[in-house]
């Protein structure tokens, strides 16, 4: 019985240095669009987006009812008049959509249920060159914003390790 403790042990440790490592070093930050209230409707994601500079390799997240809202990736006039058939480069309808920004470029995204966009669920970023060198001024996620989940599953694994042992 020790030993096949022992085995596993040898087998795990490695495993959740790596992803709790993995947690701390993470360079691509993930923001929650909306902060804890998610992508609904009546917020101000204007407001919201401004706090923030992004970068390449950063993420956001919509989350979001499915069927009650979605988020299309759309061309400059799309936004300016909340009209979809202007130009959609990219839909997402999941309730639960992690949107990469690959590109240095202002990407512009819109809710494209009925009145929605009008009512505010419309932001756009500008994603500056991934940051080389010059570490990224401050922490830009206020609390649940930008935790790496990798970190949580490390921890865990370890908890798991030590209550085989003991
Ligand atoms: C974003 O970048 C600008 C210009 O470099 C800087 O003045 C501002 O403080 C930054 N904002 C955040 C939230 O990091
Ligand atoms: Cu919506």
């Amino acid at each position: 019985m020790a030993s096949h403790h022992h085995l596993l042990f040898l087998l795990l440790l490695p495993i959740s240095l790596i992803l709790l490592s993995a947690g701390r070093r993470a360079a691509c930050e993930e923001y929650r669009v909306g902060g804890e209230d998610g992508w609904i409707n009546g917020n101000n994601y204007l407001r919201w987006s401004q706090q923030f500079n992004f970068s390449v390799g950063d993420v956001l997240v919509f989350s979001y009812v499915k069927g009650q809202h979605n988020v299309f990736d759309v061309t400059e006039a799309a936004f300016r008049s909340c009209n979809a058939e202007l130009g959609v480069n990219k839909r997402y309808e999941s309730g639960d959509d992690r949107v990469e920004l690959r590109r240095a470029a202002t990407y512009f995204f819109i809710c494209n249920t009925p009145g929605h966009c009008l009512g505010g669920m419309k932001f756009s970023v500008s994603v500056q060159p991934a940051a080389s060198g010059n570490p990224p001024a401050a922490e830009p996620a206020p609390e649940g914003n930008g935790a790496p989940r990798w970190r949580g599953l490390g921890g865990f694994v370890i908890v798991m390790i030590m209550m085989m042992l003991g």
